[in-house]
């Protein structure tokens, strides 16, 4: 037990200082000479993942070419659940129109629940699918009205399939993501299409998961 004499004149104040090394996230008792008090040990937060979705549309960089969009976009793409629970077929945006032509959509996302996190990363899902013709299934996240695209698969034709893009640093700015960018995120969906009329590659559900540690 650590111990300090202290021998004081009248009207004579000293601060003395007791340093402990919690080992358990529990209250402790302190007693000096008589005088009792306590401090609380806590566990750091546990990372959380929380989900936020599409809410509203917004212009996109280029060429805008796609069914279903003026009747609503967004919320053709909002499906809850996960990508396991998207629902097909029902709604969906896809490129249309004929040769070979770029196309993009983005959105809007809704806020955190909780503020005074700290963000992790954040993980960006859609399923899409490649109709009759090859798309390519891309994605991107705008900052100060630039947007940074990946393309995360060559030409591909197939059933509705899962796509993710993982972001641990904000592209734009090459830093960890800030709990107020994660609140204004633009994110979008892109596809080139490789020739003719048709069907091209089509999205039925996009969502960001957020990994953030909450606040102390
Ligand atoms: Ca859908």
């Amino acid at each position: 037990m650590a111990e300090q004499t202290v021998t004081l004149n009248p009207s004579e104040s000293k601060v003395v200082v007791f340093e402990a090394t919690p080992q358990e996230a529990k209250t402790y008792l302190v007693s000096v000479n008589g005088l009792a008090g306590s401090f609380v040990a806590k566990l750091p937060p546990a990372p959380v993942v929380e989900i936020i979705r599409p809410i509203g549309n917004v212009d996109c960089g280029f060429h805008v070419w796609c069914e279903n969009c003026l009747i609503g976009g967004y919320n053709l793409i909002d499906d809850p659940g996960d990508y396991r629970s998207h629902d097909g077929d029902a709604t969906y945006i896809r490129a249309e129109g004929t040769g070979r032509r770029a196309w993009c959509k983005s959105f809007r996302m809704s806020n955190l629940i909780e503020s005074g996190v700290k963000i992790n990363k954040i993980v960006i899902h859609t399923v899409d699918k490649g109709f009759t013709w090859d798309h390519h299934t891309m994605i991107f996240t705008r900052h100060n009205n630039t947007d940074y695209m990946v393309d995360l698969t060559s030409w591909w034709v197939g059933p509705w399939t899962h796509h993710s893009l993982e972001l641990t640093t904000n592209p734009g700015t090459g830093l960890a993501w800030t709990e107020a960018e994660i609140n204004a995120l633009i994110v979008g969906l892109a596809t080139y299409r490789k020739t003719g009329g048709g069907l091209g590659g089509a999205y039925t559900q996009m969502y960001v998961e957020v990994n953030y540690t909450p606040a102390f």
